[in-house]
């Protein structure tokens, strides 16, 4: 299974130690297609590539993936892109976000009737949500 993960980068990058264990567990699912969102040299690994490479680079990899998960507590224009096209894409798409951090996550993901939109509190909660989630997508 191909599995997309969207994290903020240039939304802020305080949140990668929860995107590194949420990546490490999604791991046992599969190929993580994204797994740089969570590498703390990202700047270093990418700094030759161009804003369209990356773009259409990540828009392929949408393409491809049997799900879609995101980290949405941290508001990233990015994250909000890539949502977007993966429901033009009909993927599976679940987003968490933790609500001690975040009053709310904007309407615009919270709202989508194709995004599944969950709070978590503690890392154990998202990893529980998401193999639920994975569950309901493989039957
Ligand atoms: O707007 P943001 O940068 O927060 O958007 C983050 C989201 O867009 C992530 O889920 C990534 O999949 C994607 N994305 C944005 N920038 C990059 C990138 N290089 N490399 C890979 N994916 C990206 C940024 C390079 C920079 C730190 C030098």
């Amino acid at each position: 299974m191909n599995i997309y993960f969207a994290g903020s980068i240039m939304g802020g990058r305080q949140d990668i130690e929860i995107y590194k264990q949420i990546i490490g567990h999604l791991k046992k699912y599969g190929k993580v297609l994204t797994e740089h969102v969570g590498q703390d040299n990202l700047a270093q690994r990418e700094i030759n590539l161009t804003d369209k490479h990356i773009h259409d680079r990540d828009v392929e990899w949408i393409k491809e993936c049997d799900i879609f998960i995101a980290e949405v507590t941290r508001p990233s224009l990015g994250v909000g892109y890539e949502v977007r096209t993966a429901v033009e894409m009909n993927k599976r798409i679940l987003c968490v976000y933790r609500p001690e951090q975040t009053k709310r996550v904007s309407a615009m993901i919270a709202g989508a009737p194709e995004v599944k939109t969950l709070p978590y509190s503690t890392i154990d909660d998202a990893k529980k949500t998401i193999d639920d989630f994975v569950k309901d997508v493989k039957f």
